[in-house]
């Protein structure tokens, strides 16, 4: 048997205990020593029962990803769920820590499933572009029903061990340790006669209306496809026989296992996880944090005081004025407000956080404890410049200085300080408590143990932090500002914001560029246009009919008209009749005919202008690895999760390709499309920007 699984007798009962650190994925070995444990089991004298039991922290996380794309191994996951459920002996599962996707598919070809009250179990396949590909989607509807099966499939939602009693997947919880509790659950069971419970002699459950649940899933995802195709799954095992359900669930498994949407997604899986895990900090401690200091109390300050007390710091938020501060203390309240409607603290946790863990003082002297400062103060050098000296006088030797400017030169904030070293950018996204990206932006002189502190706050309050350098926008609204401008110029040349705004949501995105607008308001862009106006280079095309608007004083969302105009109580705007008319007038003074462009050109324009820059970015050495690009769109833009990011969305494509288009556009406006020298450069070698990311890894 392989050394994956150790076999152990008690009396009548056989344990096999699943020993595959970290997380006891599902890989060869597991599967080959899970079937041998089985056959040894069922060959031996005097024994009834079989218990599967995981070693460390998880009964079993899944499948083993790191196998897919690679030639399958047999044994096959779903051939061995099968063989546990036929066994002629009782088989039972005994889960703790998390019991995931071909862990719960395991779980449910035993007949009886015991589990730790802090256990979670879930079918996330859909979350790497799959649909349960061992049974799950055959056995869980058979076992509670379609519509909770359905909706546990298609959100791959985490239910906890209480929960998932309520609901009938496991048939008991109880604290203990897992082989103890487990055995003694096997012991009850045998001496009361129970018998095997093969999931798939159950009946089939009631149908429903497949139809409509397909479109309604397919629609929930914004183009995602591996939660709708999961509907098709089950409706095969509710309208035909277990083999034949089982069959269609195969098919479907191994199509999307083929898609570029699997790929998307388990790059992202994979992203995610490296993204905080730098080469350069491999060794470096963070330094202590347990106190925060916030300068600034409108909406980004509190948003980051807000994330900094529900991870158990305490904050203390300066603001200059005793009326500003007041309002500060309200919008943290606020915001807590909404944690406790929503159940995620309780009122005497409430009370604590904005009671005694939250200080609001007008007087810098008050942040002498910190161990951390965020400045979130008003985008102006000067101001933050103001600000940094007065935090060089008063924070302990050791703080850590942080900005949270969105594209100022953190360079030059440091050198108003005589600690340079201490100084970082800590770039937040609105609103900080919610937003899932922390740019962590390392000035020329910052420490690396404050980039490692940097980091370790960001892991503290749950972000995804990633290290940018340097420059005007860092990573994210550097890149933005390029596609941004992309689809300006698409505009001016006849392609409608509408049109724009709907190709790209079809693409995958959240929102579209322009409804987006629209919800930051209208005045940030037309207060950059202003201040870039003097510098701006004779060829640059800069759309003015926008600025017609905010002269007008419609800035989006927040006036109730832009792009869109919104109705009160209506969600979502109806295209805006005055913006088509300026977008004319415009065209007609530069004497341009407005020309048709398709939704594939859009997108294809769009995402070129954005790796095109990602591109130059990672060139200059702003983001190390494709992957930090990959992420912050991810989690600082609505990215759709399914193509990766917009390095693996070129991947996908193709280098050459995407270089083939640059160079098409360059010919039309060669001023705006400049090709990357690193894309022709990857296109030459016969690389991709997955290489990169192996390369950096090595
Ligand atoms: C599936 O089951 C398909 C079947 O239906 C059908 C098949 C035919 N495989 O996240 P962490 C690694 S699809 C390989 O940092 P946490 C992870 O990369 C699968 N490796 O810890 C990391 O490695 P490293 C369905 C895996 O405590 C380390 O374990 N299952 C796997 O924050 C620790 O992970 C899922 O989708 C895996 N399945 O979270 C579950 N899982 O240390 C995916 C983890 O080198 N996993 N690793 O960076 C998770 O959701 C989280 O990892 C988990 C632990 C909750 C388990």
């Amino acid at each position: 048997m392989t050394d994956k699984i150790a076999y152990s007798r008690h009396d009548d009962i056989v344990v096999l205990r699943i020993e595959n650190p970290p997380v006891n994925a599902l890989s060869q070995a597991v599967r080959q020593g899970l079937a041998e444990g089985m056959d040894r089991a069922e060959a031996e004298d005097g024994v009834r029962a079989v218990m599967i039991v995981g070693e460390g922290r998880a009964f079993i996380a899944g499948a083993d990803i790191t196998e897919f794309g690679k030639p399958p191994m047999e044994p096959h996951l779903p051939n061995l769920c099968n063989r546990i459920e036929a066994s002629p002996l009782l088989v039972v599962a005994s889960m703790h820590g998390v019991s995931l996707g071909g862990g719960l598919e395991v779980a449910l070809s035993a007949h009886y499933r015991i589990a730790q009250p802090s256990a979670r179990v879930g079918l996330p396949e859909v979350h790497l572009g799959l649909i349960p590909g061992a049974g799950g989607t055959q056995r869980l509807p058979r076992l509670i029903g379609v519509e909770p099966a359905l909706d546990a499939i298609t959100t791959g939602r985490h239910i906890k061990a209480p929960q998932a009693l309520e609901m009938g997947i496991v048939d008991r919880v109880e604290e203990g340790d897992p082989q103890e509790v487990g055995l003694a659950y096997v012991r009850e069971l045998l001496d009361s006669g129970a018998e095997r419970r093969p999931i798939c002699d159950m009946p089939a459950p009631a149908p429903i209306d497949w139809d409509a649940a397909y479109e309604a899933t397919l629609k929930k995802g914004r183009g995602q496809i591996s939660p709708a195709e999961a509907v098709r799954a089950v409706q095969a095992g509710v309208e035909k026989p277990f083999e034949e359900g089982m069959k269609a669930e195969r098919r479907i498994f191994s199509e999307l296992m083929n898609t570029d949407q699997r790929q998307g997604m388990i790059h992202a899986f994979f992203s995610e996880r490296a993204v905080s895990n730098l080469p350069e900090l491999k060794g470096v401690e963070p330094r202590d944090l347990k106190a925060i200091g916030v300068i600034g109390g409108g909406t980004m300050g509190a948003g980051i005081a807000t994330a900094a007390l529900l991870s158990g710091f305490s904050v203390v938020l300066i603001e200059m004025k005793d009326e500003a501060a007041k309002a500060a203390h309200e919008r943290i309240s606020g915001n807590l407000q909404g944690a406790l409607k929503r159940g995620k603290i309780d009122q005497a946790k409430f009370d604590k956080l904005t009671g005694t863990a939250l200080a609001v003082s007008t007087k810098y002297d008050s942040l002498s404890d910190v161990d951390l400062v965020v400045e979130a103060v008003f985008e102006d050098m000067d101001v933050k410049k103001q600000v940094f000296g007065k935090l060089d006088a008063v924070c302990k030797p050791g703080c850590v200085l942080a900005s949270n400017t969105s594209y100022l030169d953190v360079d030059e904030i440091a050198a108003s300080t005589s600690r340079p070293g201490d100084v970082i950018g800590l770039h937040f996204f609105s609103p900080a408590h919610v937003m899932k990206l922390l740019e962590v932006v390392v000035a020329d002189k910052t420490a690396p143990e404050v980039v490692a502190t940097g980091f370790a706050l960001g892991k503290a309050l749950g972000k995804i932090s990633v290290r940018a350098g340097v420059c005007d926008g860092f990573i994210g609204n550097r890149i933005l500002a390029t596609y941004r401008t992309a689809a300006d110029h698409m505009v001016l040349d006849g392609a409608s914001p509408y049109k724009i705004d709907a190709a790209l949501e079809k693409f995958g995105f959240a929102m579209g560029p322009f409804a987006v607008a629209d919800l930051a308001g209208l005045d940030i862009g037309w207060a950059t246009r202003k201040r870039k106006a003097a510098t701006r280079h004779p060829e640059e095309r800069v759309p003015t009919y926008i600025d017609r608007l905010c002269e007008q004083g419609h800035f989006g969302q927040k006036t109730g008209q832009g792009y869109y105009i919104y109705e009160k109580g209506k969600r979502g705007g109806t295209p805006n009749p005055e913006i088509t008319r300026l977008i004319e007038e415009e065209q007609k003074e530069r004497g341009i005919t407005p020309r048709e462009f398709t939704e594939a050109e859009i997108v294809r324009r769009y995402m070129c202008a954005m790796v095109n820059e990602a591109a130059k970015v990672l060139e200059e050495g702003i983001a190390k690895r494709p992957l930090d690009i990959d992420m912050t769109l991810l989690f600082g833009y609505g990215f759709p999760r399914y193509w990766g990011g917009p390095m693996k969305w070129a991947d996908i494509q193709g280098l050459p390709n995407v270089l083939a288009a640059i160079v098409g556009f360059a010919e039309q406006d060669p001023w705006f499309w400049k090709p990357a020298p690193l894309l022709a450069e990857l296109v030459k070698t016969n690389r991709n920007f997955d290489d990169l990311n192996k390369e950096a890894a090595k």
